[in-house]
Parts: structure tokens; C-alpha cells; sequence
């Protein structure tokens, strides 16, 4: 199926959803016969990334690794979907300067700390709060909001459906699909 190639950046807090939500978004796209590969966490700490941690210049490294593959796939014709927290400005904007215009889309998950708090899926905001965990994004180490991210999503507001389906107008609206 003729695709345009594109990587969608989704940038957000531990338990924000970013991860769900791309996930979703690519089986949404899988289905539609888009090729795609979602970058996250799980496929890249454990590998690429295994050498690396959450200091401010480890987690610079994992997402300067994680641009350079995707841009690669990008290259290669793919749609990628990339899910990390991505912190800082500087970081985004130096992933976004591998690509041409239009090529890198972010994507805020904008869902609210307390909100991410409360979820906690994996109890890491607990440790983080009684000092087990340092450097914890939101808590301990900074979180800076996008300011010129192409679509904002807040997994709080609306089901997972209708976030999924703001993605797939976006990508419509642009003629990514
Ligand atoms: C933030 C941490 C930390 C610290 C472990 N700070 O919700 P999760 O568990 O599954 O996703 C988080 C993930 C963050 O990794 P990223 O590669 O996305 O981070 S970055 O973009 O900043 O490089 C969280 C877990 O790892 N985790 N320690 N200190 N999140």
C-alpha cells in the first residue's frame, strides 16, 4: 500500500499512556496494510539502550540512538511510532532536525501528573516519592511541555478510540494516509 513515510514522536510522563496510545494507533494503522514499527521502552532499553540509564546524558544518548534508528526506518519507507519520555526541548527539537518538514510529527501525551500519579501501573511514582528511585521524571528530575507539538492528547479526557481516531484525521488531514 502506497505509504507516506513519517515519524510520529510521542513525548509524555511515565503512565501518561503514551505507549497504549501508540500502540493503538499503530494496530489501527497495521490493520489499514500500513507497514509500521513502534519504538519504545521495551524494544530499546533492552538492547540498543541496555547500556544506559535516566541521567540527564543517558537518556540523551538513548534518544539520540532511538532518532537515528528511526530515521533509518523512516528511510526505509516505514511509518515508525516512537513512545519515550523524551524530556527536554533540546532533545525533541535535535530529532526533529534529522527529518524534513513534515516528517516528524510530536505528539504530546499530555495527561496531568496527578492523573499519572494516581495510575502508577508499575509503582515506580511510589518508589520515586520515597526516594528508591532517583532522577524519576515529574518528581525528581524535570518534565519540560512541548510548546509546538502538532497534536496534543490527554488520555484522561475521551476512550482510547476516539484518541486513536484524533490521530488517524491528523494523519488524513496531512495525507500521511
Ligand atoms: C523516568 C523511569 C525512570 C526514571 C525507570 N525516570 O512508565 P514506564 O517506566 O514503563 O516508562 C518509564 C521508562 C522511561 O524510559 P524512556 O526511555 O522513555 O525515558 S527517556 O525518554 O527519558 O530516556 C518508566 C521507567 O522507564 N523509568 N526509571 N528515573 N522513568
Amino acid at each position: 500500500k502506497g505509504q507516506s513515510p513519517v515519524l510520529l514522536w510521542f513525548t509524555g510522563l511515565s503512565g501518561s499512556g503514551k505507549s497504549t496510545l501508540a500502540g493503538a494507533l499503530e494496530r489501527a494503522l497495521y490493520d489499514a496494510g500500513f507497514h509500521t514499527y513502534l519504538l519504545d521502552g521495551d524494544n530499546v532499553r533492552h538492547g540498543l539502550c541496555k547500556d544506559l540509564g535516566f541521567s540527564a546524558d543517558d537518556r540523551d544518548e538513548n534518544l539520540r540512538r532511538v532518532g537515528e534508528v528511526a530515521k533509518l526506518m523512516v528511510d526505509a519507507g516505514l511509518v515508525v511510532l516512537s513512545a519515550f519520555i523524551s524530556p527536554t526541548k533540546e532533545e525533541r527539537e535535535r530529532v526533529r532536525g534529522l527529518f524534513d518538514e513534515g516528517r516528524f510529527i510530536e505528539v504530546h501525551v499530555s495527561t496531568p501528573i496527578e492523573v499519572c500519579e494516581a495510575r502508577d501501573p508499575k509503582g515506580l511514582y511510589k518508589k520515586a516519592r520515597a526516594g528508591e528511585i532517583k532522577d524519576f521524571t515529574g518528581i525528581s528530575a524535570p518534565y519540560e511541555t512541548p510548546t509546538a507539538a502538532e497534536l496534543t492528547i490527554d488520555t484522561n479526557k475521551g476512550d482510547l478510540a476516539s484518541q486513536v481516531s484524533a490521530l488517524l484525521d491528523y494523519l488524513a488531514a496531512i495525507q500521511v494516509i
